[in-house]
């Protein structure tokens, strides 16, 4: 049956500023939670960092020209706070102004649409040594860094992406430690999640006093979770774990209200208008989503529930499952399940799928090619998924691959690539894989090619 998606759907591909740009010192940019977390000795698989990472930062024309190739016409990347902003605050540093306009303009030239994300995890260390989410005072500092953003790019940008899954970053930054700035603390955790949520109405209402031409929205990894026994605690810790996952931010964000029970445990975090502020009626919602998540009770969680993890077997699972090399389970229908439930309990949403994809251990061919053809499997069926959703009444607007570039993949270092294009980190050539040729046929004849 033929796969046609809607007319004017984009069709693109996302990176995040510390995972691709490199040139981690240059130009005046300051230091950030994951320049100090990578360059901590065992916080990083082989202790490997971001600090050349793909040099995005200087090859920046190479790799736009490489989407045109294939007919990309938008591209997601996030703004490193600490180029703009060394310390997080104050001066403005123009030459971090200058690389994202060298960016927005070579994407302009080829008919690429840019789609900013303000926060992609990299915090200035300067503002995290002030308690970071925790502390109610960035609330205002990352909206006056918004209103910078928005007043520089506006004129060739529509599209703002405040937060990139403040779920994981909040879960694994501050609550199992996983990930910068490395905390295991209830007690940070929760003030961080009100922070977040209201920073997010802050800088909506900052974004949308700069530009009234501006799309604005938040990018959140959902999932349906399942328990992973049929156990009275695995079903219980399910209900809490989904409370912490899926409604901690899409709730207050979209809805206007938390769940009851984590309003209550919120309580001290939260005056008079916080709510009205963060329900800001944004633009669309932003979906990242890769697989549906098992949970189980566990006791030594701060939540009493953990998901199961990357490079873990997924809980309740047989031994040889065909998993992707992050240990995640192929599951398109869950995709579907979770759009479907965007557009049913969040009152049917534009939606942006702003991150999708899967690692797999590529390798360079004798012939020089990437044969990636358990990716291109991936790709077949979360996109026939995305097409059912569409077909059923999902407004969805875009897909963007995750990612472009194989990529620094955040604590588990340069060992699982996402791209559809190849990285070799030694000499940073790029070779696009079969997955990238993937792309170009189906966005030429707008069908899932077989
Ligand atoms: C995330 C991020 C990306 C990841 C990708 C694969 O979800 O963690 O948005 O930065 O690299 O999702 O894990």
């Amino acid at each position: 049956m033929a796969e046609i998606f809607p007319k004017n759907f984009l069709w693109g591909a996302a990176t995040a500023s510390y995972q691709i740009e490199g040139a981690a010192n240059e130009d005046e940019k300051g230091k950030s939670i994951w320049d100090t977390f990578s360059h901590t000795p065992g916080k990083i698989k082989n202790n490997e960092n971001g600090d050349v990472a793909t040099d995005h930062y200087h090859r920046y024309k190479e790799d736009i020209s490489l989407m045109n190739d294939i007919k990309l016409n938008a591209y997601r990347f996030s703004i490193a706070w600490t180029r703009i902003f060394p310390n997080g605050k104050g001066k403005v540093n123009q030459k971090g102004i200058d690389f994202y306009s060298k960016l927005i303009d070579e994407l302009l030239a080829n008919n690429i649409k840019p789609f900013i994300t303000l926060y992609h995890w990299d915090l200035p260390q300067a503002l995290q040594d002030k308690g970071g989410w925790a502390n109610r005072d960035i609330t205002k500092i990352f909206a006056d860094y918004s209103e910078v953003i928005a007043k520089k790019f506006s004129d060739r940008c529509e599209y703002f992406i405040t937060f990139n899954e403040p779920a994981v970053f909040s879960i694994h930054g501050y609550l199992d430690g996983y990930m910068a700035p490395g905390y295991k603390d209830k007690n940070k955790y929760l003030p961080t999640i009100h922070h977040i949520n209201l920073s997010h109405g802050q800088s909506v209402q900052a974004i949308r006093s700069a530009s009234s031409n501006i799309k604005v929205g938040c990018t959140l990894n959902m999932a349906p979770c399942i328990p992973s026994s049929t156990n009275k605690e695995d079903l219980e810790a399910t209900k809490v774990f989904d409370t912490y996952w899926n409604r901690s931010f899409a709730d207050p964000m979209y809805l206007g209200k938390y769940p009851e029970k984590l309003f209550q445990e919120l309580n001290n975090y939260i005056r008079t208008d916080d709510m009205k502020t963060i329900y800001q009626n944004n633009d669309f919602i932003g979906l990242n989503h890769y697989q549906h998540i098992r949970v189980k009770s566990d006791k030594n969680n701060l939540l009493g529930a953990r998901g199961a993890f990357n490079d873990e077997l997924p809980f309740g699972i047989e031994k040889d499952a065909k998993l992707t090399l992050m240990g995640w389970e192929v599951v398109p229908d869950a995709y579907y399940n979770q759009i479907m439930e965007l557009k049913t309990h969040y009152g049917n949403p534009d939606i942006y799928l702003t991150e999708n994809g899967c690692a797999y251990p590529d390798k360079i061919d004798a012939n020089g090619e990437v044969q990636d053809t358990d990716r291109i499997n991936y790709f077949r069926k979360y996109l026939s998924a995305v097409k059912r959703a569409i077909d059923n009444g999902a407004k969805v607007k875009s897909y963007f691959a995750w990612s472009f570039l194989d990529n620094f993949e955040w604590a588990l270092g340069y060992e699982k690539r996402f791209g559809i294009v190849y990285v070799d980190f030694k000499t940073l050539k790029r070779t696009p894989k079969n997955s990238y040729y993937f792309f170009k046929k189906l966005i030429e004849n707008n069908f899932i090619p077989n």
